[in-house]
């Protein structure tokens, strides 16, 4: 074993979903060492225990995981559990630590970032709940990982990741196993497959994009060689570290050639994609495309159709930015509603309570407690079970959803790359005025409450503050505005926009012009084209 001096690392501070950066930044030496030392350091459960270590494929992937094993047994970790050629998705790994009462597991992945030598890569570390660790873990890796001076590794041969079986590395043991297996009986346990594969075989047709990353292996395994979908369902199954030169984020600007098939007019009845390390989802149907709001509010409100949740849902939770539609059907089913700040980890207390059993995510992110992540082939399944019982088309479950609910309109503008001082003075701007907005009028709209969301945990009684500055209308309109928290270059600023509408108007097709008048008084009131430079938001989601 040998103890190596490393200095600090003043950046390694993880944002919304653990540590991402350029994958020359992780090649820095030392660089990804300090920060898997820190983890072994604060999760003191691992010396002894079992770690789950695995991730996306993407470039330096294969590199990562010969360090962290090495690291891993010079710090008594007792057992890993590896997927087979490094690979895990990222709810795959939240079951596997679940199943195998794991310690802990450390995930590879930038998720819908860019891969490759030029691209990105993350590394994030999962507690024994299958989730992410809590803000409190994450403040103390960071927190380590400032003044650690050395670290722990074991000069050893590398592990051949591509064999099944049972290894050694120093005293710990080395499992190599089946990445999709265990997910994929957890999935034929939660969902009525006979119904599905009997929808698939009465001329239904799907198509599936994994974006040449991690899920094209499930999505195999599940939607082909036990649904009985055909071939030519699958789009870009085939893992590549670079993702075809593509960034893997299943936007209709990334996952153009889905987006494009499903508007044909003989197009397929449904349509999905995931993203870099399979934990996020889109859903299409002929001609047009479900929002993530709109999606977790159906799925909570059909849940009942599937064989896992047809004794009901617990309760239900969103991200503070996600709309509120999801609201809407918990007050019908009379069921407690959460809102959270953006982040899954702010889910994980609420669901290991039992308090809640389904929650999603405006930016495609949708999941139950059968995990601690977001799970995109699970939406797919949710999605696909309740179209075999339904029997009827993604539009008219979205047509009878909005009239029975009312519609929730719904934009996000992305101003990406935005130089970090710009941003900083956008949310500086509106900050300074939040407090004074209530009562005023824009137009026809007039603020009800303007604040910076801070979210009280129900659970463990933490406070988490400046989550997102958000400005209500008494119309039940609203603009939120945040800075992303997983971007790599510059800064990333986030504005949200969502109206209201009840009856034959909620039907609109012309979303854009319905959610104009807010974004209008957002661009207003947050000076964003001024501060910013920016005439236009980068992306329109
Ligand atoms: C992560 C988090 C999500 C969050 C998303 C976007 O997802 O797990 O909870 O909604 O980032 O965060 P932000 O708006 O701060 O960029 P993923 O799929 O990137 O791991």
């Amino acid at each position: 074993m040998l103890t190596i001096k490393t200095g600090p690392f003043n950046d390694q501070k993880p944002g919304t979903s653990g540590l991402r950066k350029k994958v020359t930044r992780f090649q820095t030496p030392g660089y990804l060492e300090n920060f898997v030392q820190s983890i072994f350091d604060v999760a003191e459960d691992l010396r002894g225990g079992t770690l789950v270590l695995g991730g996306d494929g993407r470039y330096y992937n294969d590199v990562a995981i010969q360090t962290i094993l090495s690291i891993a047994a010079a710090n008594g970790v007792a057992k890993s559990i590896v997927g087979q050629g490094g690979l895990f998705s990222t709810p795959a790994i939240s079951n596997i630590i679940r199943k195998y009462k794991a310690q802990g597991g450390i995930v590879l992945s930038a998720s819908h970032n860019p891969g490759g030598p030029n691209g990105d890569f993350g590394i994030k570390f999962n507690g024994q709940n299958g989730g992410p660790a809590s803000e409190a873990m994450t403040n103390a890796i960071f927190e380590t990982s400032k003044i650690i001076t050395h670290y722990k590794t074991l000069q050893a041969e590398d592990i051949d990741l591509s064999e099944l079986g049972i290894f050694t590395l120093g005293d710990m043991v080395v499992e190599i196993i089946d990445p999709v297996k265990d997910y994929a009986e957890l999935m034929e346990s939660l969902f009525d497959f006979a119904a599905i594969k009997d929808w698939t075989a009465d001329n239904h047709s799907l198509c599936f994009d994994a974006m040449h990353a991690i899920t094209g292996p499930y999505a195999k395994a599940i939607l082909k060689d036990t649904l009985g979908a055909p071939d030519k369902a699958l789009m870009n199954c085939t893992p590549l570290p670079d993702f075809g030169g593509h960034h893997p984020d299943p936007n209709p600007i990334y996952a153009k050639d889905l987006f494009d098939k499903m508007m044909l007019p003989d197009g397929p009845d449904f349509g999905a994609a995931s993203d870099g390390d399979g934990d996020r989802n889109i859903i299409l149907g002929r001609g047009g495309f479900v929002s993530p709001s709109d999606s977790v509010a159906v799925l909570a409100a059909n849940a009942h159709l599937v064989p896992a949740y047809k004794a009901g849902l617990t309760g239900v939770a969103r991200s503070m930015p996600t709309s509120a539609a999801l609201d809407r059907v918990a007050q019908k089913l009379g069921i407690a509603h959460f809102e959270t700040p953006t982040g899954w980890k702010f889910f994980g207390n609420l669901l290991d309570a039992g308090r809640i059993s389904l929650c999603g995510e405006e930016s495609a992110g949708t999941s139950s407690d059968h995990v601690r992540e977001k799970d995109g082939l699970w939406a797919v399944l949710m999605w696909l079970n309740i179209l075999a019982v339904r029997r009827q088309s993604v539009k008219e479950i979205m047509l009878a959803h909005w009239q029975e609910y009312g519609r929730n309109f719904y934009a996000r503008h992305d101003y990406e790359a935005v130089e970090t001082e710009k941003a900083n003075a956008v949310m500086a701007h509106l900050r300074a005025q939040v407090s004074d907005l209530a009562g005023k009028g824009f137009g026809s709209e007039v603020v009800k409450f303007a604040d910076s969301f801070t979210y009280h945990d129900p659970i463990d009684g933490s406070v988490s503050e400046n989550q997102g500055l958000r400005v209500g209308f008494e119309s039940g309109s609203r603009f939120v505005m945040r800075l992303s928290g997983t971007g790599t270059v510059g800064a990333t600023l986030r504005l949200y926009i969502e109206r209201y509408v009840q009856g034959p108007a909620g039907l609109e097709e012309d979303h854009t012009a319905v959610l104009e008048p807010i974004l209008q008084i957002a661009k207003e009131i947050s000076d964003i084209e001024a501060l910013t430079g920016r005439e236009h938001a980068s992306l329109v989601t």
